[in-house]
C-alpha cells in the first residue's frame, strides 16, 4: 500500500475539533512528538481566528514536552486521561480547564473495548518502521498503542529514525479477549513471550504518514542525596531480612518500582547492596537503575512498558542492542501492568507516596487532598496484588515545612488493606500483622521525622484510643490546615479543635 506521506502541519489539519486523539507509548518514551506539536500550531491559528479547536486525549501514561506541555500552553485540550506529569498541563488542569481523569493503567485499554468512553477518532502511533501490509515496529515505549490502534477510525503515523529498525524482537504486543472469552494470561515467567513483535494494523485506516527525527525527552533525575540515600538503604535492608527470615525465597522474586527520583534512587541502592542477589524486573517504567544495574549484571531482566531513560542511555541502549535484546522486553500496559500476572508472579512492588496516613492510608495523587500531581499511574495495579507492597517517601518535604505522614491522608489511593510495608528515611515499619492502633504507633515511631513525633502522639492523645480506628475527624487535618495557614504544619494550634 502506498501511504500518504506529508508535514506534519499538513496532518494536523486532519485532526478535527472536538475529535477523541490517542496516542502510542507510555511516559515520554514512544508518544509521538512531532504531530503534537503541529497540532498545537494548527490549535493557535484557529484560536487567533475566532474558531473553537479543542481535543480529548488518550494515551499510555504521560507522554513528553511536545506532546501534553505543547497542547496544554495552546489551550488545545479540554479531557485528558489516564496519567500526565507535564508541569503545564498540571496546571491547567488544577485551574478547572482540563477536565482529567485519573486511571488505572491497566484498565483502559479494556474500558475503552468495553465502550465506557466512547470512540476514538484519530490513533497517532510513533514507529520505527512501517510496512506496506500495515506492520508498525513500536519505538521505546508501548502503553495502549496496540487497542488504540485498533479501536481508532483513523490512524496517522509518526516514522521517528531516532529509533533503529533493528529494535525487531523487543516488544511483545498481546492483546486479551473480552469476557466472557478472556482465557489466563499465559506468562508464568517474567521472559515468557506471548505476542507478536510488531503491530498489526489495517493498513487502509492510515490517512498519514509523517517524518521526524525527535528524541524522547525524558529528563534527567535528580541525583541521590542524603535522604533517599537512606531511604534506598532502609528498603534494601528490609528486602535482606525478609530474605534471611525466608518470607522473600532464596531464588528473590521480580521487582516492580515506581516512577520519581525516589524510585530511581531506591533502585539504583538496592542494586548496591551485597545482601540481596541478582534480581529480575516485572515493571511499567524500565528507568535509568535499571540499565545501570543489568550493566552491573545486577538485573538480569526487565519486562516494562518502555524504556524510560534519559536519551544518554537510550543511545547506550540502542548501541549495544546484541547484549539487552535478550534480558529486556516492552508489553503493553494491559499486560505490564496486569492483576491476574502481578499476584502470578509475586512481584514485591516498590512505590512512592505523596502522603501516607498513621494508619497505612496513601496518597499518591493530591497536594492537599485537592491539587493533583501527577496521577495514580500503574500503582495501584501493583499495590493490590503485590506479594509484598512497600511505600517510601522522606520523613519531610519542603525544608521541613511538610511531614509526609500525616493522621489522615487528604486524598486515598491505596488503603491500608493493600499498604504492608512503610518506609522513610528514618526507617521501617512493617504493617503486617497489625491492627489499625498498633500500626498508629509502628508508623509514628520508626517512621516520623523527630520535629513532628511529638505532634503526632499530640494527635492520637484528641481521640478515644479504643475505637478501631482512632481518629478526631475535627483535627484530623490539623497539619494541613496549619500548612495552608502558616506555611508549615509544625504550626499547629491544637486549641482549635480541644
Ligand atoms: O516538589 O517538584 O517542587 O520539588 O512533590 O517529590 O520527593 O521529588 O518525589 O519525584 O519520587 O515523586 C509520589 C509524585 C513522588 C511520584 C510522586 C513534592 C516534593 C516535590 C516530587 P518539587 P519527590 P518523586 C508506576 C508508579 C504516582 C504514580 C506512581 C508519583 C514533588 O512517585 O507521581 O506511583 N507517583 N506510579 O516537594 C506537598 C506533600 C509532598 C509534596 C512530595 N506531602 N505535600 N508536596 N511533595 N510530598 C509508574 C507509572 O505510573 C508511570
Amino acid at each position: 500500500m502506498a501511504y500518504n506521506f506529508m508535514s506534519a502541519d499538513e496532518a494536523a489539519r486532519l485532526i478535527k475539533n472536538g475529535d477523541v486523539v490517542a496516542t502510542s507509548g507510555f511516559t515520554a518514551s514512544g508518544a509521538p512528538k512531532e504531530l503534537p506539536t503541529a497540532i498545537a500550531r494548527y490549535a493557535d491559528e484557529e484560536h487567533k481566528a475566532g474558531r473553537e479547536f479543542q481535543i480529548s486525549l488518550f494515551s499510555g501514561a504521560s507522554t513528553g514536552d511536545s506532546c501534553d506541555g505543547e497542547l496544554s500552553r495552546a489551550h488545545a485540550m479540554k479531557f485528558r486521561t489516564p496519567y500526565q506529569s507535564s508541569k503545564d498541563l498540571r496546571k491547567a488542569i488544577n485551574s478547572g480547564e482540563v477536565n482529567y481523569i485519573d486511571a488505572h493503567l491497566s484498565q483502559l485499554a479494556q474500558e475503552l473495548r468495553y465502550g465506557t468512553y466512547g470512540k476514538i477518532n484519530v490513533a497517532i502511533l510513533e514507529a520505527a518502521d512501517l510496512s506496506a501490509n500495515g506492520d508498525i515496529l513500536l519505538t521505546a515505549g508501548v502503553g495502549n498503542s496496540a487497542t488504540y490502534a485498533n479501536l481508532a477510525e483513523k490512524i496517522i503515523v509518526e516514522i521517528n529514525d531516532m529509533h533503529p529498525k533493528s529494535i525487531l524482537g523487543i516488544h511483545d504486543i498481546y492483546e486479551p479477549a473480552d469476557p466472557p472469552y478472556r482465557k489466563e494470561i499465559p506468562i508464568y515467567s517474567v521472559k515468557d513471550r506471548i505476542g507478536k513483535e510488531t503491530l498489526k494494523v489495517d493498513p487502509e485506516k492510515i490517512i498519514a504518514v509523517v517524518n521526524t527525527s525527535r528524541p524522547n525527552e525524558v529528563g534527567k533525575f535528580t541525583p541521590v542525596d542524603e535522604t533517599t540515600q537512606k531511604i534506598g538503604e532502609n528498603v534494601a535492608k528490609f528486602l535482606s531480612s525478609q530474605l534471611k527470615c525466608g518470607f522473600i525465597p532464596k531464588s528473590f522474586l521480580p521487582i516492580q518500582s515506581g516512577v520519581g527520583n525516589v524510585a530511581n534512587a531506591v533502585l539504583g541502592l538496592l542494586g548496591d547492596d551485597p545482601d540481596i542477589p541478582n534480581f529480575t524486573m516485572y515493571t511499567e517504567v524500565i528507568q535509568d537503575a535499571v540499565i545501570d544495574l543489568m550493566k552491573k549484571g545486577r538485573v538480569s531482566f526487565a519486562s516494562g512498558s518502555s524504556l524510560t531513560v534519559t536519551e544518554e542511555t537510550l543511545r547506550d541502549v540502542y548501541g549495544n542492542l546484541d547484549a539487552f535484546r535478550d534480558k529486556l522486553i516492552l508489553r503493553p500496559i494491559e499486560i505490564s501492568n496486569n492483576p491476574e500476572v502481578v499476584r502470578r508472579l509475586g512481584l514485591i512492588t516498590l512505590n512512592t507516596a505523596l502522603e501516607a496516613d498513621i494508619y497505612g492510608n496513601i496518597n499518591s495523587t493530591h497536594v492537599m487532598g485537592t491539587k493533583m500531581m501527577n496521577g495514580i499511574g500503574g500503582s495501584g495495579d501493583f499495590t493490590r496484588n503485590a506479594y509484598i507492597s512497600v511505600y517510601s517517601c522522606p520523613s519531610i518535604q519542603k525544608g521541613g515545612c511538610i511531614s509526609p505522614i500525616v493522621p489522615m491522608v487528604s486524598h486515598v489511593d491505596h488503603s491500608e488493606h493493600s499498604v504492608k510495608v512503610l518506609i522513610t528515611d528514618q526507617g521501617i515499619a512493617d504493617l503486617r500483622g497489625l491492627a489499625p492502633r498498633e500500626r498508629a504507633k509502628c508508623i509514628i515511631e520508626n517512621c516520623v521525622h523527630p520535629d513532628y513525633k511529638q505532634l503526632m502522639w499530640d494527635y492520637l492523645k484528641l481521640t478515644d484510643s479504643k475505637l478501631q480506628t482512632p481518629h478526631n475527624l475535627r483535627a484530623a487535618f490539623a497539619f494541613h490546615n496549619a500548612f495552608n495557614e502558616t506555611g508549615d504544619m509544625r504550626n499547629i494550634d491544637w486549641s482549635k479543635y480541644e
